[in-house]
């Protein structure tokens, strides 16, 4: 069936009477959102059951994407766009009486992610739908999602973020899909009738129930599922102790199962052995794990070609437990011997690596495992001495190499290494970072088998990231290319190039941009009070608060204007709008340092009568999806600006890059293919290269580039005796000087600062012309189309997956 304006009206008419018992004028905005949401997943849900019909009878490979974190944002705008509806559905809701604008808008962020690695997972699934790629995505569906944060006196105050009030509507709960995760207890062997049997007793029984929520894909009738486990004790409570009257003690089992799909994990980048998170990761591969076996024994009978007809790529090693959980079914439960399980398991796991800071590579306590999941952990024993034997073998027995690779050691269970054994590819997330992988990190592993490390360079959803969220942009494009192929055919962009010297499309460039700063000025104005100069260049730095992102070098660039400007008041300049958006995890002190310290100079510089209409310094609380939806668009230079080596990829450099803004940036990530694309005229580069970063962090002296640099001192001198809000920095001060364990600051920051500053210094300079500027603006959105989501996905179903996709 096709939807038109009119069955649209009819069918969220119906699903008022139905589902609220209320007419169109009854209803609030809450109950018409829900009802146009429970329309689409309607049409969803029937192309869905079609697209598994196709998938099953024409026995195609199936693609599982496992990852702990989906970070979706809001699903109203983005499904009406994808099923072709966006007019027709706008039309309908206006008829009835509302405003399609306010519903999209109060839409709440489905946030189930920290960050990148999240949001890239949500990309992903957008862009298998769209190739016609049979997937499935699978996480845990988190009670409360990434915290929601306000700035209280400067400071970070994190508040619960309840999504699923009003976000809820797209969740289509399976219970008769649920699947039994067994924790804890003893395992025995016996001998039954010649078979070695595997008993696992006295455990702790959990249930997953799966929450769908369908995903359609853009101008196709495929539609794949993002399936969210949620977790249940199977007994509502335990009547033994209700009758002795232990009340409290009752319904314990009950509340300790609920717990695990309680919260999301805020930490990114960044590892804590804590004994719930690992109950989240066995909790939810334990289900995903039981649910595609269960599957493909209804469509094949067998598990022997399991890995013939899928693939299951994670999302970083927090999935890693799928290795030792697939061998544990292959065997337990489906009677094969090692060798062939492990054969099946070896050809059905892929994993992506997502980092190389030390501090955030999973490393498990084996007491934890040894006790929560007694069986898993023999079987990962025995994968860690085979392993061991072939490395012993493969290197004669040198015994740094057995150590460096090996999976158990030390009394920690390496996930890293783990997956290395147990997959068939592993693949980092830019050029940069898969080098670093193969000719560092992971350099042993790779000599052993070169085949199985690859690339796979970060991709965006272009759709939502452009189109989507930039209309005025899109028509322009779609103006100038002649149609909207480019929504299918990213590399279409490139045409836009043929008009660099037409001064009239430049200038119609420019004026989106304006309109996109007013809009984002008036979001601003709404959410928090501020008013915005959009006279000022956006310089805009957004991404999770990290040390090595180095928000603090962006900083101490904004503190030398600010010194330059007080020596020379009358001095002219052009405006400049710096805007900082960031969450710290809760735990991360130094982090939230850094964000109080971006209030006080904020407040310095706001309220300085001489910074007016020059100066301005804003931190936009609450950074999130549905904030980067409105703020891409508005900006004009993207701070990417980590110590190189540090950023596995960057994808927000992406988004910004595809709306037109130019990166002040270091060699770092996807940055490296950025300029590739780009050439030294097109990017501000700046700062010391991966190797150089890496070598001088060996002997690294900041006192040199303090006594080195005047201007250097008297930032960092600023920094230590603070600013008119009273509040003293003396701890980042000596943090950047000496480090926090000497030999430090990691991170570079002073042997940075000249180059950066030199960088900015070209950025506005360039800016005064503004024909050239939007010259580079279009070469950049020209050049973005390498970045589209549709473009990795492609890679990972030809070089990884091995799966056909739609070309
Ligand atoms: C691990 C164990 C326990 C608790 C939390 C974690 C945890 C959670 C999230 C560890 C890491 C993360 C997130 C990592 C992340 O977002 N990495 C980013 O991934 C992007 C997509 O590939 C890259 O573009 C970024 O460079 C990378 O930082």
């Amino acid at each position: 069936m096709t939807y038109n304006k009119e069955a649209l009206k009819e069918a969220i008419v119906q699903k008022l009477r139905l589902n609220y018992g209320c007419t169109e004028q009854q209803a609030n905005d809450g109950e018409m959102l829900k009802a146009c949401a429970m329309v689409l997943r309607d049409i969803m849900a029937e192309r869905g059951v079609q697209t598994r019909l196709d998938t099953n009878r024409q026995e195609k490979r199936k693609v599982h994407y496992m990852s702990m974190e989906f970070l979706m944002g809001r699903s109203l705008m983005k499904n009406a766009y994808n099923l072709g509806l966006l007019e027709p559905l706008r039309e309908a809701v206006g008829e009835l009486g509302f405003k399609a604008a306010d519903l999209f808008d109060m839409e709440p962020d489905a946030g189930l992610g920290n960050g990148g690695l999240g949001r890239l997972a949500a990309c992903y699934l957008d862009s298998m739908t769209t190739l016609d790629i049979p997937a499935t995505g699978y996480s845990i569906c988190y009670e409360l999602g990434i915290f929601k944060q306000k700035i209280v006196e400067g400071q970070q105050v994190e508040l619960p973020d309840d999504w699923k009030n009003l976000g809820d509507a797209w969740l289509m709960p399976k219970p008769q899909e649920a699947e039994e995760i067994h924790f804890g207890g003893k395992v025995r062997t016996r001998w039954d009738n010649g078979h070695h049997m595997v008993v696992h007793e006295d455990y702790t029984r959990v249930l997953a129930i799966p929450c769908d929520m369908e995903v359609a894909g853009y101008g196709t009738e495929h539609v794949n599922t993002l399936r969210l486990w949620d977790a249940k004790s199977p007994k509502p409570i335990d009547m033994q102790l209700f009758r002795a009257g232990q009340y409290l003690q009752a319904s314990e089992e009950q509340a300790m199962a609920d717990v695990i799909s309680k919260i999301l994990y805020p930490e990114d980048n960044h590892y804590e052995g804590k004994s719930l998170r690992l109950k989240q990761q066995y909790f939810f591969v334990s289900a995903t794990v039981q649910s595609i076996t269960r599957q493909h024994i209804e469509v094949y009978g067998t598990l022997k070609n399991f890995h013939e007809k899928n693939v299951i790529q994670i999302n970083d090693t927090h999935p890693a437990l799928v290795i030792p959980e697939l061998m544990r079914i292959l065997i337990d439960d489906a009677g094969m011997n090692w060798e062939e399980a492990w054969h099946i398991t070896k050809n059905a796991v892929a994993y992506t690596n997502h980092t190389v800071l030390a501090e955030a590579l999973e490393c498990w306590p084996q007491k934890l495992m040894e006790e929560l999941l007694p069986r898993v952990w023999q079987i990962i024993q025995e994968i860690s001495k085979r392993w061991q034997e072939r490395v012993e073998g493969f290197y004669h027995g040198d015994m740094q190499k057995v150590e460096k690779m090996a999976i158990i050691w030390g009394g920690s269970v390496r996930m890293a290494n783990l997956c290395i054994a147990g997959g068939t590819a592993v693949n980092g997330v830019s050029a940069l970072h898969s080098d670093i992988l193969r000719n560092d990190v992971f350099r042993d592993a790779c000599v052993m088998e070169p085949e199985k490390f690859k690339n796979v360079t970060n991709g965006i959803d272009h759709r939502r990231w452009l189109a989507q969220i930039n209309p005025g942009l899109d028509s322009l494009i779609c103006e100038l290319t002649g149609g909207n192929d480019y929504l299918t055919v990213p590399q279409k962009l490139r045409e836009l190039e043929s008009y660099a010297d037409d001064a009239a499309v430049l200038k119609r460039l420019e004026e989106i941009k304006q309109q996109n700063k007013e809009a984002f000025a008036k979001f601003a104005k709404r959410q928090q009070g501020v008013v915005l100069n959009t006279n000022g260049i956006f310089d805009v730095q957004v991404k999770r608060l990290h040390e090595y992102k180095r928000q603090l070098l962006n900083v101490l660039h904004i503190i030398s204007l600010y010194l330059q400007l007080k020596d020379h008041p009358d001095m002219e300049m052009v405006p400049q709008t710096f805007l900082f958006g960031a969450k710290a995890a809760p735990g991360y002190a130094v982090a939230k340092r850094i964000i109080q310290l971006i209030n006080s100079l904020a407040d310095e510089i706001n309220n300085n009568p001489i910074c007016k209409d020059k100066l301005q310094v804003v931190f936009l609380e609450n950074y999130r999806v549905s904030m980067a939806e409105m703020l891409m668009p508005a900006s004009e230079v993207s701070q990417q600006i980590s110590t190189a080596g540090k950023e596995a990829s960057g994808t927000g450099n992406m988004k910004f890059m595809m709306n037109g803004a130019l990166t002040v940036g270091t060699l770092d990530g996807a940055n490296v293919e950025m300029h590739e694309m780009l050439g030294d005229e097109n990017i501000f580069l700046f700062g010391l290269t991966a190797d150089e970063a890496a070598r001088l962090s060996t002997n690294y002296d900041p006192m040199l580039f303090y006594n080195r640099d005047g201007m250097l001192r008297r930032v960092l001198d600023q920094i230590k005796h603070g600013f008119r809000d009273g509040k003293t920095y003396e701890d980042l001060y000596q943090r950047l000087l000496y480090g926090a364990n000497c030999p430090a600051d990691q991170y570079l920051l002073l042997a940075d600062f000249g180059s950066y500053c030199a960088a900015e210094q070209r950025m506005v300079n360039t800016y005064r012309n503004r024909e050239q500027w939007n010259k580079m603006s279009l070469r950049n959105i020209a050049r973005s189309g390498i970045f589209a989501a549709d473009r990795s996905i492609a890679e990972y179903a030809e070089n990884i997956w091995h799966v056909p996709y739609k070309k």
